[in-house]
């Protein structure tokens, strides 16, 4: 491109995108365009081998192309590698990374298959217990992961790890009216053996709570639509038939899902203790609760309707009826005085309390159950013979709805880490190309967002520790936690009130109930009402108990190693777990060499060939790419080799001038046109162009006879 810049960039990956040519390069950075359409040629084992050993735009730009440069980079400079895939949802972070695991698996498997296999079958379980359907993308991602391929010093893959962050919890209790819950359960019942249903007593969606908020249909292709049973068949047609997406269909699913959970090495008798987890989760939220008439101090009681399902939940976790239903409607507290610990007292709860401490349980067996399933995979494919990793990063980008609430926070501040690391990755990678170019540049100096990331991670009056600190108080209140955070960051720039003025959207937010954020990408206003509650992950000390004391030796298991005191109120920081394992993801990141890849949604309704040029420019803001452009607007963006300008230009001079060498020829021709020294630089291989100067450059080539005629008058005085 001659030009460089926000337009440009935006007018070509148009251009490209409409003619099917999804992927783009920005310097080393490739922008992925979701093009909503089953490209085929275009991930073939043909294709596949096309990029192999090949360097970056030999061939067309691809997201192979940069899983082979991520593994020559790793042989040559023996250094480990990441690929960090962002995007916000829906732009096709997922299905890129699966195509990355796919080539780098199928190109350099070693002879022991079956471990690409692993890898590869890892997918399809995170997805059913991680995916959701949302109104944005009908296969989200409520988790972010980094996945590693192992190698051995022959650079052949040996296995695998994967970590995972920050799954989404407050979907398993209550997905909103457009969106589904995770994938497993809907599976499970439109997909799994008769028998297997009434074991684990699944009906359908529409009869269980946690799931009825939400849209209860199936996903069905019209094939696996003739393998549901009649009353699945009417629940799924129910309110507007089958819901189809090419990629996801509820009965195959489910099929794929056992299937890959058995090469994992998953026996028949551990799949039943997972299928068994998750149809507890759903019969607990048939659990309901009602005032207790007898009780005088204003307790509740599980409601006669709710019975049947107590029993079944409780026979399914292993855990007696009675006392699941006291640890629900009851907490267990010590009393004191004067510092001595007194006798034990129950505490009857109020109905919301009761849903909540039965919803906090659902939440945490299902997030435990999905703990304990990474964990199996990364046994499943261990790596003891590992020399060197390519790690993919499939996490969020930065989000910003009408309502922002912890998760997002969470969120976009991992974003603004990311973003720092991508600023810092980029401007290097600017500088060397001109060092070892020979180029002698100035520094170039970039916006810095460490003031952001201090106001949200720093250890004494970060937002995070005034959060827990809040949670530690006897009794934490969202408006006294917003108010600390307004007078301990006064007059920040990056932190204000979310004044109506300000955001429209926002009129309803008191100045106590939330904060505006200028990230990097915009400003966020986060309401705070849910922040103390989302921000802690602990069971209340009797429910705690009782999971403990489960005969299912799965469900113990999963709680045996909760850091809880017993009998005390406890407090587990998902803020803080989340700073810790964002810490240790950008240590690896640092260590690593990086490459980038910018998924781009192009229209919100997910169809094929619709452009939406604000929507698109939006996100490569979020992404950071028009500071890249900036950046290189500060350096010398356009640059080219000298044969390749050779080859350009050649056919404009005289035949008996045709015979320089590349380099020769470049400097000839510069040296006889009147561009200014200033706009351009010789580095070794290549020549380089301040912005727009290119294009001057090619038009007084191209587009004045004049000129040329001149131009070569020069040229003749300049080779004598
Ligand atoms: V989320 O943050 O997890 O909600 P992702 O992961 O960014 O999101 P995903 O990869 O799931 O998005 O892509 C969304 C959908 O776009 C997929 O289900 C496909 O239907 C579609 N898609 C994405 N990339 C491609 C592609 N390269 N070719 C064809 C694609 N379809
Ligand atoms: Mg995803």
């Amino acid at each position: 491109m001659m030009h460089l810049n926000e337009a440009t960039l935006l007018n070509n990956v148009r251009r490209r995108y409409y003619e099917n040519r999804i992927y783009s390069y920005v310097a080393n950075i490739l922008i992925a365009i979701n093009p909503y359409i089953e490209i085929a040629e275009m991930y073939t084992p043909e294709t596949i081998k096309k990029y192999q050993g090949k360097s970056l735009g030999q061939q067309p730009p691809h997201v192979f192309a940069i899983a082979d440069k991520a593994f020559r980079d790793m042989k040559v400079l023996k250094q480990s590698q990441s690929i960090i895939v962002s995007g916000e949802s829906g732009a096709g972070k997922t299905e890129s990374t699966k195509h990355l695991l796919r080539y780098l698996c199928y190109s350099y498997g070693s002879s022991a298959g079956p471990i690409e296999q692993k890898i590869l079958d890892a997918n399809p379980v995170l997805e059913s217990f991680g995916n959701a359907k949302t109104t944005r993308n009908n296969n989200s991602s409520r988790f972010g992961k980094f996945i590693e391929v192992h190698f051995n010093n022959k650079f052949q893959v040996v296995g695998g790890h994967i970590s995972h962050y920050l799954l989404e919890k407050s979907r398993i209790c209550s997905p909103s009216s457009e969106e589904r819950s995770y994938h497993v359960f809907y599976q499970l019942m439109a997909g799994a053996p008769d028998s297997l249903r009434q074991k684990l007593k699944l009906t359908q969606p529409d009869d269980f709570n946690y799931l009825k908020t939400g849209c209860t249909r199936y996903f069905a292709s019209p094939a696996s639509e003739k393998t549901l049973s009649p009353s699945q068949k009417s629940a799924a047609h129910a309110k507007q038939g089958p819901l189809k997406d090419n990629l996801v269909d509820d009965v195959q699913d489910f099929k794929t899902l056992d299937s890959a959970l058995s090469r994992m090495g998953i026996s028949d008798a551990d799949k039943m203790q997972i299928y068994t987890m998750v149809a507890a989760v759903l019969h607990l939220g048939n659990v309901e609760f009602e005032d207790d008439p007898e009780d005088t101090r204003g307790g509740c009681r599980a409601k006669q309707s709710g019975e049947s399902s107590l029993a079944i939940a409780s026979t399914l976790l292993g855990i007696d009826a009675s006392e699941l239903k006291q640890a629900l409607t009851s907490r267990v507290m010590q009393s004191s005085r004067g510092g001595v610990k007194g006798t034990v007292i129950m505490v009857p709860l109020k109905v919301y309390e009761a849903v909540n401490a039965r919803d906090a349980l659902a939440k945490a067996i299902y997030s435990k159950l999905f703990d304990y399933i990474v964990n199996r995979i990364n046994e499943s494919i261990p790596f003891q013979a590992s020399s060197y990793y390519i790690g993919v990063l499939d996490i969020a980008g930065f989000e910003f709805f009408t309502i922002n609430s912890f998760e997002q926070f969470c969120i976009n501040y991992c974003n603004e880490k990311l973003q720092q690391f991508f600023n810092e990755t980029i401007l290097k990678f600017e500088q060397e190309v001109y060092k070892r170019e020979g180029l002698n540049v100035p520094e170039i100096t970039y916006a810095d967002n460490q003031d952001c990331i201090d106001m949200i991670e720093g250890k004494t009056n970060g937002i995070f520790t005034i959060l827990d600190e809040e949670s530690k108080l006897p009794k934490p209140l969202y408006t006294h936690f917003t108010s600390e955070l307004h007078t301990k960051w006064p007059n920040h720039f990056r932190l204000a009130l979310p004044r109506s003025s300000r955001l429209k959207a926002h009129r309803s937010i008191r100045d106590d109930e939330g904060f505006l954020v200028r990230h990097f990408a915009g400003a966020v206003c986060y309401q705070t009402k849910q922040f103390i509650e989302k921000n802690n992950d602990a069971l209340h000390a009797s429910l705690e108990g009782i999971v403990q004391e489960s005969s299912n030796k799965l469900i113990q298991s999963l709680f045996s190693t909760s850091n809880t005191l017993k009998g005390k109120l406890s407090f587990i920081s998902v803020g803080n777990k989340f700073k810790t394992q964002l810490a240790e993801l950008m240590e690896k990141l640092r260590q690593n060499g990086t490459n980038f890849i910018r998924c781009i949604k192009p229209n919100t309704r997910m169809v094929h060939q619709q452009f939406d040029g604000a929507l698109s420019l939006m996100q490569l803001k979020c992404s950071g790419m028009t500071v890249v452009l900036e950046l290189m607007e500060h350096g010398y963006p356009i640059r080219a080799p000298f044969r390749e300008l050779y080859s350009m230009y050649q056919s404009y001079l005289p035949p008996k001038m045709q015979n320089l060498s590349p380099r020769l020829f470049c400097e000839a021709i510069l040296g006889s046109l009147k561009l200014h020294e200033k706009d351009y630089k010789f580095g070794i291989t290549r020549l380089f162009f301040r912005p727009g100067k290119y294009t001057e450059f090619d038009k007084l080539i191209k587009s004045d006879p004049e000129n040329l005629k001149e131009m070569i008058k020069n040229l003749s005085a300049w080779l004598v």
